[in-house]
């Protein structure tokens, strides 16, 4: 196993990965921002180091700090967590320079990924659905690009092969519109991403949001743990995630699997990773896939029994996988709902003191958060201050539990987005199952 593990993130992330490797045996260093010195997983790792100031660029994307860091205190391995260095494949690529090992998967299948036209080029050979759309990159082709959008049928999508999570897209909706769209999606992605390649896609107007969750070893072993519905979102954060996806059949899940684990086989892949997927009139459609382990993973464990980043720690010290595809059974259901330091209506964060904290409990409950009583919010990160994830035999079961810990959890001193959890969780729609992706909006504007 791992010795010496440096956990390069923060929160509540930085404390499930330091969990992990206490259950394994591994020495753990946090290495934190000033503004992070309080963090509750710094005070518990065997190490610390403080790696620069409050602000990211200075800390947490640090990439010559974390790595001195990981030298001087001899640590075999860095753990990047999601967010920050999770899906840079350059600090991959000097993590292993500098003869660490990078808990994730190789330089190589980060950029792949990274580059959606490159990624929908090896999903398509692997046999993962696609939406319909350009075969790569669009050329500077009018009449050739206005064939093609007529050829998919409108309203159609271009993205940049540079952006991904809602970044770098626009949706045409008219002919008229088409090759102005083209043009300024290119113009923006080359400044934002510095690369001005775009492709085209079918739009699709109310579809889910599932993802499928996979390990792999990099030595020929690779499995699928089933979806994950996180159709429950605002303006690309997601709020709500649940394992199984109401209404997916065993059947489906099984097909949708097999084809993520074949392209994991095929470029590769080693360790946890997540594909995307919009999910429209019963079919799977690849959007992008995540080479990281991703917020929402608890749910996914629940309904499994597998520990996501242990199993991520065993992969990077070159065991191979033990769990074979035979042996993931999918029982009961579970839902997280992702707690954060905002307001509840007008979503503006809201750092600060906690001046009362008391944790939710029960048969079912998981409370993954960092947050204890007097800890304050710095107002230089994301706003998650914790993840509630309820489990229960059946959904509705989960759902009550749910209901339930909401109603205990107590927060004060800053303000939080329980209130609006509390809602949804009462939501008839949302006891229905299957809401699509503009669900949320839609009823927040109503
Ligand atoms: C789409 C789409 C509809 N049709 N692609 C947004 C984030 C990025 N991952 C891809 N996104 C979308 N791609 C086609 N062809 C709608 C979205 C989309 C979305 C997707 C998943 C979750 C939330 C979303 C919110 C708005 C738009």
């Amino acid at each position: 196993m791992l010795d010496k593990v440096v956990i390069a993130n923060r929160g509540e992330i930085a404390l499930r990965i330091l969990r992990a490797c206490r259950e394994l045996g591994i020495k753990t260093v946090a290495v934190h921002s000033t503004a992070d010195s309080h963090l509750m997983h710094v005070k518990l790792a065997d190490e610390s180091v403080c790696i620069g100031p409050p602000s990211s660029a200075q800390s947490y994307l640090n990439i010559p700090a974390i790595i001195s860091a990981a030298e001087i205190t001899d640590a075999v391995a860095i753990h990047p967590g999601y967010g920050f260095l999770s899906e840079n494949a350059d600090f991959a690529e000097r993590v292993e320079q500098s003869g660490f090992i990078f808990i994730g998967p190789k330089p190589e299948n980060i950029r792949q990924m990274g580059d959606k036209v490159s990624a929908i080029r090896m999903m398509k050979k692997a046999e993962v659905p696609c939406v319909p759309g350009s075969n790569g990159t669009l050329e500077n082709a009018p009449e050739e690009n206005l064939r093609l959008a007529r050829e998919i049928g409108y309203p159609v999508i271009i993205k940049a092969a540079g952006g991904g999570g809602g970044r770098g897209m626009r949706v045409v909706h008219s002919e008229a519109a088409l090759l102005n769209a083209i043009s300024l999606t290119k113009a923006e992605a080359l400044a934002a991403f510095n690369n001005g390649s775009v492709y085209m896609e079918k739009f699709l107007e109310h579809p889910r949001h599932i993802e499928i969750q996979v390990l792999a070893d990099g030595k020929g072993n690779a499995i699928s743990l089933g979806e994950r519905d996180c159709s429950m979102q605002r303006r690309h954060q997601k709020i709500v995630e649940e394992a199984p996806a109401p209404g997916i059949s065993e059947e489906q899940r099984k097909k949708i699997g097999k084809r993520c684990v074949k392209a994991c086989l095929e470029m590769g892949y080693r360790g946890a990773g997540t594909f995307e997927f919009l999910y429209e009139n019963g079919e799977f459609y690849f959007i992008e896939m995540n080479t990281r382990v991703q917020v929402e993973h608890p749910v996914t464990e629940m309904i499994t029994n597998i520990d996501i980043v242990k199993e991520q720690l065993r992969i990077a010290a070159g065991e191979p996988l033990k769990i074979r595809q035979q042996d993931i059974k999918i029982e009961g259901h579970a839902i997280e709902c992702r707690i954060n330091a905002e307001d509840p209506k007008s979503f503006v964060p809201s750092p600060g003191k906690i001046q009362q904290f008391h944790a939710p409990g029960g048969p079912g409950i998981r409370w993954d958060s960092h947050i204890y009583h007097g800890y304050d919010v710095p107002p230089f990160y994301d706003s998650l201050i914790g993840k509630l994830i309820a489990y229960g035999q059946d959904r509705t079961i989960a759902i009550a539990r749910m209901r339930n810990a909401l109603d205990e959890i107590v927060i004060d001193g800053i303000k939080t987005n329980i209130p609006l959890h509390q809602n949804l969780i009462r939501d008839a729609n949302f006891h229905q199952g299957g809401t699509h992706i503009h669900y949320l909006e839609q009823k927040l504007s109503s």
